[in-house]
Formats: C-alpha cells, sequence, structure tokens
C-alpha cells in the first residue's frame, strides 16, 4: 500500500540554533531560547520546527562537522533541553525534524580517529583511505587520488602523514566522508537513526545525502580553469559523486531499515533529502511515494538563478528565469512525487535582499509578494528564521567580519587566483552564508533582543525598525502575512494538493498562475517589479482557451482594504493577490 505523504497541508519553520535565541547570555543561540519562543512560531502557524544541528561538535562548519550523533553540544544544551523541546512541541500540535549529517562526520568523530590511527584499523574503512597516485611521494603535486576541487574551494583529499595515505572530504577537512558502500557504516547510522526516533523526533533533514553513494572506482573529473595551490589542475567531480549509482539503494534501504517499522506503528516522519546537483528526475525517484525513499527534497536549481560560476559571482537575473526553474520543478513534480518550496536557508542570502526591491520603500512589499509566489506553489514551504520578518543581507564589507569557512575559504582561492579583494568582496557581501545566520531581530533593543551578552556574529543593524516585537500585532506586517499564507495552506485543500498551471510564463513582471483541485480554482497574481501592472485578464484566460475570467472572490490581497480596491487588472508596485475564479 502506498503511503499518502501526509505533509502537503503544512509549513516547515527552520532554526539555525547558533542565531535563533540565546537564553544564557553567552552570545550564541541555544535550545532553551528556542523553546522560550514556541508561542512565537504558534502564532505564525507553522507545525514542523527543523532545526540545524545541535550536537557535539568542533564547530568548523557550526555543527554540520558532526563528533557525537546522539549528544547536545553544551553549546546549545542538554539531552534534556530536546526532551523538553519535543514535549513543548508536541503540546501545541507541532513536531521536530532535526537534521542528521551523515555523508560525513567531523574529524573529531572517534569513528575516525579510529580510522585514521592505522592502515589495518577495523575502521579504516569506514572513510575513504587511498594511496598517493602514480607511486608519487605524499604530499607530492598530482599525488591526490582525484583532482575534484570540493564544495569549500579547496581539493577534497587531506594527507595523512601517520598511515601515509589520503582521506576524502567534499567539505573542510575536518569533516571526513564516510564510505556509504561499507555495510558496517550504514548499520551504524540506522542504528542512531533509531535512537532518535525512540526519543521522540518526528523526522530528518538528510544533509547533501545524495553524495552518499559515488562513482566507483574514483577517478578525475573533467577540467574547471582552476589549479590548486601546488599547481595541480583541479576537476569537477560534481557528475562523479551526486546522485551516484546506489543512492536510490541506499535511500530505500534507509526507509526500509529505519523508517517503515516506525511508519507501520502509525507515526508519521518526515524525510527530507537535501540534494545539491539533483535534477528534477533524480526528484521523481526520491520522492514517488510507491518507491518509499524519502518525502520531498531539497533541490538548488532556483538558487543557481543570478549566479555565475559560483554563489558569490552574481550575474543578475530575470522574472523569466526565476518562474522557468521553478514551473520546471512544478511541472517536474506535478502528479509523482514531493517538492520542498523554499527561498531561504542557513546557506542562501536573504530572498528580499536577493529578489526583492532595492528601494527600501518597497522592501515589506517585495517580502510578501514573493511569500504568496512562493508559499501559494505546490509542495512544502519552509520559512526560514528572520525571513517571515522581511530580514534583509547584513552589510558587510570586509572578508574579517565572515565567519562562514565556505566564505573565508573562497576568498582565499580567489586572492590567489589574483582576482581584486573588491570584487572578491562584493560577491561574497551578496552570496556568503553568513548573511542567513546574523541573529534573528527579536526587537529593537541592543543585539536585538538575541543575547543579553555579546552576539557571536554582528546583529543586523536595521533590526530597530526590521524585528519581531514590531510586527506580530500588526495585521499588515510581513509577519502577518506569512501567518496568513500558512493558514491558507491549511484551511484550502486546492492549495495544499490542487496541480499548478503557470500562465504569462514570459511576462518579465508578471508572476501569475491557477492553482486547481475539483471545481475549486485559485488565481495567483504578483507584481514582481517597482511599478504598477496593468494585467490582461483575457490574455490570461486566452491562454487557457477561456473567453474570459471574473475573478469573484479576493480570498488574500497584500493591498486588500485599500483605496481603490484590489482588482485583478491593475496591480500596484509588488501587490499579490489571489482570487477565487
Ligand atoms: O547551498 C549550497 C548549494 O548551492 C552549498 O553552499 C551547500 O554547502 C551545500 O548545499 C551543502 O550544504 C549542506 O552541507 C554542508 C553544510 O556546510 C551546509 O550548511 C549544509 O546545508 C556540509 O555539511
Amino acid at each position: 500500500m502506498v503511503r499518502v505523504m501526509p505533509w502537503a497541508a503544512s509549513t516547515v519553520y527552520q532554526i539555525y540554533p547558533r542565531s535563533f535565541a540565546d537564553s544564557d547570555g553567552d552570545g550564541v543561540g541555544d535550545l532553551r531560547g528556542i523553546i522560550g519562543r514556541l508561542d512565537y512560531l504558534h502564532r505564525l502557524g507553522v507545525d514542523v520546527v527543523w532545526v540545524s544541528p545541535f550536537y557535539v561538535s568542533p564547530m568548523v562548519d557550526n555543527g554540520y562537522d558532526i563528533a557525537d550523533y546522539q549528544s547536545v553540544d553544551p553549546l546549545f544544551g542538554t539531552l534534556a533541553d530536546v526532551d523538553e523541546l519535543i514535549a513543548e512541541l508536541h503540546a501545541r500540535d507541532m513536531k521536530l525534524v532535526i537534521d542528521v549529517v551523515i555523508n560525513h562526520t567531523s574529524d573529531q568523530h572517534p569513528w575516525f580517529v579510529e580510522s585514521r590511527s592505522s592502515t589495518d584499523n577495523p575502521k579504516r574503512d569506514w572513510y575513504w583511505w587511498r594511496p598517493p597516485r602514480d607511486g608519487k611521494a605524499l604530499g607530492e603535486p598530482g599525488a591526490e587520488p582525484t583532482n575534484w576541487l570540493g564544495f569549500f574551494s579547496e581539493p577534497v583529499w587531506e594527507a595523512d602523514e601517520a598511515t601515509g595515505e589520503y582521506y576524502l572530504h567534499l567539505f573542510a577537512r575536518e569533516q571526513p566522508d564516510l564510505n556509504w558502500e561499507n555495510p558496517a557504516v550504514r548499520d551504524a547510522l540506522y542504528a542512531m537513526l533509531r535512537w532518535w526516533l525512540d526519543r521522540g523526533v518526528d523526522g530528518f533533514r538528510m544533509d547533501v545525502i545524495n553524495l552518499v553513494s559515488k562513482v566507483l572506482p574514483l577517478r578525475d573529473g573533467e577540467p574547471i580553469g582552476l589549479t590548486g595551490p601546488d599547481g595541480a589542475a583541479y576537476g569537477n567531480g560534481f557528475p562523479l559523486f551526486t546522485c551516484g549509482p546506489r543512492i536510490h539503494e541506499f535511500m530505500a534501504e534507509l526507509h526500509r531499515e529505519v523508517l517503515a517499522p516506525y511508519e507501520a506503528a502509525g507515526r508519521d516522519i518526515m524525510t527530507v533529502a537535501e540534494t545539491p546537483g539533483a535534477t528534477t528526475d533524480d526528484a521523481v525517484l526520491f520522492t514517488d511515494p510507491a518507491r518509499a525513499e524519502v518525502d520531498m527534497v531539497f533541490q538548488f536549481e532556483h538558487m543557481a538563478v543570478g549566479r555565475g560560476a559560483s554563489r558569490f559571482d552574481p550575474t543578475g537575473w530575470t522574472l523569466p528565469q526565476l518562474k522557468a526553474v521553478m514551473h520546471r520543478w512544478q511541472e517536474a513534480l506535478g502528479t509523482t512525487g514531493w517538492n520542498s518550496l523554499y527561498w531561504n536557508n542557513h546557506d542562501q542570502p536573504r530572498v528580499v535582499s536577493r529578489f526583492g526591491s532595492r528601494r527600501p520603500e518597497y522592501r515589506e512589499a517585495s517580502a510578501k509578494a514573493l511569500a504568496t509566489a512562493l508559499h501559494l506553489q505546490r509542495g512544502t514551504p519552509y520559512v526560514y528564521q528572520g525571513e517571515e520578518l522581511g530580514m534583509t543581507n547584513f552589510p558587510f564589507t570586509t572578508v574579517e567580519q565572515l565567519n562562514d569557512v565556505e566564505s573565508r575559504n573562497y576568498h582565499a582561492l580567489m586572492i590567489a587566483a589574483g582576482s581584486a579583494q573588491a570584487t572578491i568582496m562584493d560577491g561574497l557581501a551578496e552570496g556568503s552564508r553568513d548573511n542567513a545566520r546574523t541573529p534573528m531581530q527579536w526587537d529593537a533593543t541592543a543585539h536585538a533582543g538575541f543575547t543579553t551578552g555579546t552576539p557571536w556574529l554582528p546583529v543586523n543593524p536595521n533590526h530597530v525598525e526590521v524585528n519581531a516585537a514590531a510586527q506580530v500585532d500588526d495585521p499588515e506586517s510581513v509577519f502577518s502575512w506569512y501567518a496568513a499564507l500558512i493558514g491558507l495552506r491549511r484551511a484550502e485543500p486546492v492549495v495544499a494538493r490542487g496541480d499548478f498551471v503557470p500562465l504569462a510564463a514570459e511576462h518579465e513582471r508578471l508572476w501569475g498562475f491557477l492553482r486547481r483541485l475539483d471545481r475549486y480554482r485559485l488565481l495567483v497574481l504578483v507584481n514582481v517589479s517597482d511599478e504598477a501592472l496593468d494585467v490582461d485578464l483575457a490574455a490570461l484566460a486566452a491562454e487557457r482557451d477561456e473567453s474570459g475570467w471574473s475573478p469573484r472572490e479576493l480570498v488574500l490581497g497584500t493591498h486588500a482594504g485599500q483605496d481603490p480596491a484590489p482588482a485583478p487588472e491593475r496591480l500596484r508596485p509588488w501587490e499579490a493577490a489571489i482570487w477565487w475564479l
């Protein structure tokens, strides 16, 4: 019997614990800070909370380098705090999804400490170890087993003098990749996942899970025109380590070995696969319920819009480009499988700074407009902490202000490649993950009410006007608009399960589409521009071979109650409106 995925009417809120709320004044967010803010989340209307890693970690990648999977880093609290968080969420009929990073561990994880201790250690094959290539000496240029450039602008092989071999790390050298070809590794990870399910968590966001199957034997990628510090030419490993040959076998095994018994016992467990580089075809295979792998994927094609060689290479974007990507994903997952809908997470700059208005007077309106275009699509929406307030990027001006390992490594790579400091900094200011990681802006007091101490990353100076306290009771605020969108999804099956029909796909400023379910039809119109927009309703109707539309009722409108009353034929700058047809 094919499981019906129960998350169509849900909205997920992502918390980056380091930056959400600090309860003990050490300048870093923690679990008790989250517990203290659950009524705020309940008021927003989200029903699932995804918390980024809070486990014991050296924090090289802010917790995505895990040294003990079944723990809580003292920075964030205790296991008892997790138990209380689960209980407090469940008391509000909300669920907890935890973030499991099982493609790699920290180099401080006991498994890796054992594995690196000797070439014949029983855990040697729990990671990817290889001798220098072609009989070269360890550390000699070109001795690395493959030429791949990693996610963090470094070679992916680290020389280990003690045993004379290299180990693989697609991310930082402190994040060695686990060898999923070894069934003992998979069994140990599955036991850990079951331990968390027994503790009461309601699901897993699985970090870069599509990287766990590599193409064997490991081999070089095509040259990418960059050279490493030793002069060796870098290659593109992506085709060789994303969605590899055994990935669906592993996902089906994980579902069978971990999730199925709990689902059979009546537990609804959400599984979200983060899949950088996955295509729509991959996504259908991951999320087709008949295949019993995962519920939904986090894909990145729309995040690549307006980017050249990397997230730090802004190239400008057009609305047709953005719509084309998102519409293709709506089409691909329109009948089989399921999509995550997101603008932001802890790795992406703030959407209102990226796709919203450059004019301050339209910041809030553009935040609401972009939220409407996303939340009315088919899939499960994700709200990243502060997105519901219209929080913006931070005005970074120097690399010293940046914390993120990805950003700092990119700076070093581009300086070595001879790029101008100003150009590099412009790219970092636009694309750095730190834009998403500045503290949550709760109010206009010092440090935005995030901490009574010194925040680990500076608070955005605009917190004096962009903050939760100024919005939660304002019916016109970005917060209230997000709450209305979340409530609409829960109330209307056409939003949760209707189909998606794009309109005016090539229009430079209008984002329009239908949602249909049985006899119910919603018309969604969003003006993605700083100027008023005339809408040719007859032309939109003609696209659907209909003679004309007379929208009969405004369901939600960002300018409802204004004079003149909202009309589908004319949209104010950044106006979004949802009409019953
Ligand atoms: O967002 C990205 C894709 O464009 C990448 O920057 C991101 O690093 C990649 O998707 C993997 O992200 C995940 O794994 C990393 C960790 O640094 C990220 O925070 C996490 O989301 C390694 O664990």
